[in-house]
């Protein structure tokens, strides 16, 4: 991994091709509409497009069920449409990485339906199946959208094994010629072009072949049971080194790992430069403060983030490089976890942004996120869409909980706030019809056509600070020196040798003073009614220095 590696610098974007832009009238996005919106992208100034997948697919989980790898899903498009993409991101000087979901199929997948037919099947090794009884699955693992972690198959009398829901069967991993097709599959994707990989979920492809039971207490506290057997199985690394030597080395692809539950540690393992496995990963333990799950009501403390940052950048090491995130397509919006007080809602859309933009490593952001979108108020469970709320809110009412209880309990966690389709201008803009996924109209007055025009808007903010990236290359890769610690204020600097970038932050909601010198520096971003020396609720003030030694004077 070279330290001059293209995507250390780079801005990615994540665009969820569901909810970007419909281009035929169907209510869903799609490929074309993506090739409709570069401008957007282009103007942000993104490096990087990660597509999450467009893959055939039965979409019970958006996509991330994949019945046929190697072709596109008719409502995205076709396979033409996405060399398409390809060519006018490479034209634009973009790149594209997909993602890379093995962790699992469809059970329309053709290696299932095969293994399902013929008990002599080659294909039966593809996947975790085991014979048995109605009565009995062969362990008490848990799946991820509730419910057990075993699909039962009453006329082959088969029990197979699915993390997320029913209809996304385990890959077994331990079978070797699985693991070539795989290698295959990815190869001919690079082929077609692609720059890399984002890999869904891919510390969790090792499982011990036994099978054995969860850990009961484990089990309780980290809300499923049997991760600590899979989180990072026996094979992991094995497997991410056959991967990158067979797969992504020969292309120098990129290679991003989505890895739940890997903390400090294992994160260095897995991307340290002398071992072989992946270039980057998304840990997640920053996006719910200790004790909490995504699904609690509970307001984010702004200070647990310099903490969990701090810490991390004194543990990790300069010689691993982290992803920067807060938003996704699985987590509720960030804005809205932090303050839902509308009041706060542009300062705190810039906050995100500088964050997102200035800390130490590869910044991805989530669609919407450059336009400040927060929740939405879903008004009945009719209106959610996604099996893992869907599912969850069938599970609290069996328990007996009212709608009202199991619908707030689902609406503080679910995947759906972040998938409303995108609003880009006064009239919507994503589709002509009916969209698949409706949140409240309140978002509309935010669209992007207005937020490009005002130069103190959450996306003026994004623009301005990707474009500081690319007049100062050298700071982006510089390391980061974080201030005197004061209670509500959160000061670093990234200092080259040309030039410092020095950012100052209210962790709060009520004004805070700031010590230090005004002369020499520019401000490059701060809020309309800035005045050196305090900050309003949870301005974030971003300046720069030119031309003068990095000094270890303090802040
Ligand atoms: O592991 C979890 C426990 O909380 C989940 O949050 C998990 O991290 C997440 O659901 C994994 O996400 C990825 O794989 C899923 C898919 O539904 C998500 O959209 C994807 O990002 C299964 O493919």
């Amino acid at each position: 991994t070279p330290a001059d590696a293209w995507w250390r610098s780079a801005v990615f974007y994540q665009v969820y091709p569901r909810s970007f832009q419909d281009s035929d009238g169907d209510g869903v996005g799609d490929i074309p509409g993506i090739l409709s919106r570069l401008d957007h992208l282009q103007e942000l100034g993104v490096d990087a497009v990660w597509l999450s997948p467009v893959y055939d697919s039965p979409q019970d989980d958006n996509g991330y069920d994949i019945r046929d790898y190697r072709a596109i899903a008719t409502e995205y498009g076709t396979l033409d449409d996405l060399d398409q993409l390809i060519a006018e991101l490479h034209r634009r000087g973009m790149r594209l990485i997909m993602d890379l979901v093995v962790n699992h199929t469809s059970d329309e997948h053709a290696w299932f339906r095969a293994a399902l037919a013929d008990p002599d099947s080659p294909y039966r090794d593809y996947y975790l199946l085991r014979e048995g009884t109605p009565d009995a699955p062969p362990n008490n693992w848990t799946s991820f959208f509730s419910g057990p972690a075993w699909r039962w198959f009453p006329q082959e009398q088969l029990w197979a094994m699915h993390l997320f829901s029913s209809r996304q069967l385990d890959l077994n991993w331990e079978h070797a010629p699985l693991r070539a097709e795989i290698v295959d599959m990815v190869r001919w994707w690079l082929e077609r072009g692609v720059d890399g990989f984002r890999l869904d979920v891919i510390n969790y492809i090792s499982k011990p072949p036994a099978l054995p039971d969860g850990d009961a207490t484990i089990g309780a506290l980290m809300e499923f049971t049997g991760v600590e057997h899979y989180f990072a199985g026996p094979r992991l690394h094995e497997h991410l080194r056959q991967l990158r030597a067979e797969a992504f080395d020969p292309y120098g692809a990129v290679s991003i790992g989505e890895t739940p539950g890997v903390g400090m540690q294992l994160g260095r393992l897995l991307t340290g430069a002398s071992r072989g496995e992946l270039d980057l990963v998304f840990t997640f333990d920053h996006l719910d403060m200790p004790g909490r799950v995504r699904f609690d009501d509970y307001r984010y403390d702004l200070a647990y983030l310099r903490d969990h940052v701090e810490r991390y950048e004194r543990g990790y090491g300069s010689t691993c490089w982290p992803a920067v995130f807060f938003e996704n397509h699985d987590n509720p919006r960030m804005i809205s976890k932090i303050d839902p007080r509308p009041e706060h809602r542009i300062a705190l859309g810039r906050l995100l942004a500088v964050l997102t933009l200035t800390l130490r490593g590869t910044p991805f952001l989530y669609q919407g996120q450059e336009l400040g979108l927060v929740n939405h108020a879903f008004a009945s469970i009719d209106q959610l869409r996604d099996v893992e709320s869907l599912n969850r809110y069938a599970l609290l009412r069996e328990a007996g909980q009212s709608d009202a209880a199991a619908l707030a309990n689902v609406l503080a966690g679910s995947r759906d706030h972040a998938r409303v389709p995108i609003p880009w201008d006064a009239g919507g803009g994503f589709t002509t019809a009916q969209p698949w996924l409706e949140g409240d109209a309140q978002q509309e007055v935010w669209h992007a056509a207005a937020q490009a025009a005002d130069p103190a808007s959450v996306l003026s903010a994004y623009r301005a600070l990707i474009a500081l990236r690319r007049a100062h290359p050298e700071w982006v890769t510089a390391p980061i020196e974080f201030g005197p610690r004061r209670r509500g204020v959160w000061t670093y600097r990234r200092a080259a040798a040309d030039v410092t970038v020095e950012v100052s932050i209210n962790l709060t909601d009520r004004t805070q003073r700031l010590a230090g010198e005004d002369a020499g520096w520019q401000t490059v971003l701060s809020s309309p009614e800035h005045r050196w020396g305090r900050l309003t609720p949870y301005e974030a003030v971003v300046r720069i220095r030119r031309a003068q030694p990095a000094n270890a004077s303090a802040i």
